[in-house]
């Protein structure tokens, strides 16, 4: 049976046994005492071996994908430009997703005696995030992005401290000698196979994860807190088809002069694959082929934009960041301004940096999202239930975020080394 089938079991299961027990036994002891010792603990363990993984997979896929962009001279001409269209469209989709969150409100409408019982369920919880407040976001935050020390940053799980770090720990590996560089390269890149080897074996935990923290909500408060999570799939999958048909279409035409109807018919394959495996990592050798095989882009501008991509460049996952934080925030009853919105926006840009490319890689980054700004990190356990749906759209349309970069940066590159432009064998307009 699939993976992501036992866990829509767990899902369900926990949901019936938690909403019948709180319906047909209401505030008995025995319920709360199997929800306080049993499923608790449970979901709890499978949150932080996701927890766990953090910030190695931060350094590490951050680091190597600006390594991986190899000399200077290519960094310059090719990763400039590759990284501006990364943080464009990536901002975008988060754009795309917080505009939407903040109109329909699917977290809004629960009474305020359930939402503070919620708070109080989910903020007491054993998480090792020091900063569950809300960050004080000015001039200050942008000075702290430098860290002082950044072992102490990575031990307090200071995001953007640990991604400044790792991004400049990779440009400066790609100053030194090769010969000097390529074992820390190595290195790395054993350490990040690792960690994804440990994401997997917590996502095989993840059905008696999801079983334990669904229960531990719908034993205490029902099943009308599963209404609210509809209306939230519904967000997010809405904001995934508006980026797509909007964003990403858009800037094939604009940046990728190409015809979005071609584009769309020649990415089939990768759609398919990124819906089915949940995972970037493991559409990415056939997103390569379609780029040089369906829209002729060149080898060497595949082999660098789509590796880079699947490792930094998550539009689906910023916009299911930016949807997520503020409608959990809307659950807890933590009201947001506009600074700590854009400090959402940039946390959700930035973590779609460093999230891995495989089955929910984004989730223990975004309980950072969710701490940094006041909301309850344990309170994901509200949406793991149908994180996976969620899961299959966002990484296609990450995938076809990257597939769009490539076909950008191709043009300039053919542009600047005066060679004829991409012939587009998929039919279309
Ligand atoms: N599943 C991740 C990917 O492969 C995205 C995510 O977890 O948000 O892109």
């Amino acid at each position: 049976m699939k993976l992501h089938t036992k866990i829509a079991i767990g899902l369900v299961a926990g949901a019936l046994a938690g909403g019948l027990a709180n319906a047909l036994f209401p505030d008995a002891a025995w319920v709360a005492w199997i929800a306080d010792n049993i499923a608790y603990p449970v979901g709890q363990v499978f949150l932080r071996l996701l927890f766990m993984t953090v910030v190695p997979i931060v350094f590490t896929s951050i680091v190597l994908g600006v390594a991986g962009i190899g000399d200077m001279k290519t960094l310059g001409r090719l990763g400039g430009r590759t990284m501006i269209y990364f943080g464009l469209s990536t901002l975008i989709a988060a754009t795309i997703g917080l505009t939407l969150v903040n109109t329909i409100r699917p977290g809004g409408g629960l009474p305020p005696d359930v939402r503070d019982d919620l708070m109080a369920q989910f903020s007491g919880g054993a998480s090792d995030l020091a900063a569950s407040g809300a960050t004080d976001f000015g001039i200050g935050t942008f000075v702290n992005i430098v860290p002082r020390n950044p072992v102490a940053a990575a031990a307090d799980m200071d995001m953007l401290a640990l991604i400044f770090f790792s991004l400049i720990f990779g440009a400066a590996l790609t100053l030194i000698p090769r010969a000097k560089a390529q074992p820390v390269i190595d290195v790395l890149d054993g350490i990040g196979e690792a960690i994804i080897r440990i994401i997997d074996m917590a996502m095989h935990l993840a059905p008696y994860g999801v079983f334990g923290l669904i229960f531990v909500i719908t034993s205490q408060f029902g099943w009308g807190i599963l209404a609210q999570l509809s209306m939230y799939v519904i967000v997010v999958l809405l904001g995934l088809l508006l980026h797509a048909a909007i964003g990403i279409s858009g800037l094939v035409r604009i940046f990728g002069r190409m015809s979005p109807v071609r584009f769309w018919k020649a990415v089939t394959a990768p759609i398919v694959t990124a819906f089915s495996t949940s995972s970037s990592m493991a559409t990415l050798p056939t997103s390569i082929k379609t780029a040089e095989d369906e829209l002729d882009v060149q080898p060497k501008v595949a082999g660098f934009v789509l590796p880079l991509g699947a490792t930094m460049n998550m539009n689906g996952t910023s916009l299911f960041e930016g949807v997520t934080v503020l409608f959990l925030a809307q659950v807890f009853g933590v009201e947001l301004g506009v600074s700590e919105q854009i400090v959402v926006v940039i946390l959700a840009v930035l973590t779609a940096i460093g999230a891995a490319g495989v089955p929910g890689g984004s989730l223990p980054l975004m309980m950072l999202v969710m701490a940094t700004v006041g909301v309850p990190p344990e309170g994901i356990a509200i949406i793991l239930g149908v994180d996976r749906i969620l899961d299959m759209a966002r990484t296609t349309l990450n995938v076809c975020g990257d597939i769009s970069a490539a076909v950008y940066v191709d043009r300039i590159d053919r542009e600047m080394e005066g060679l004829a432009p991409a012939q587009h064998t998929a039919a279309g307009g």
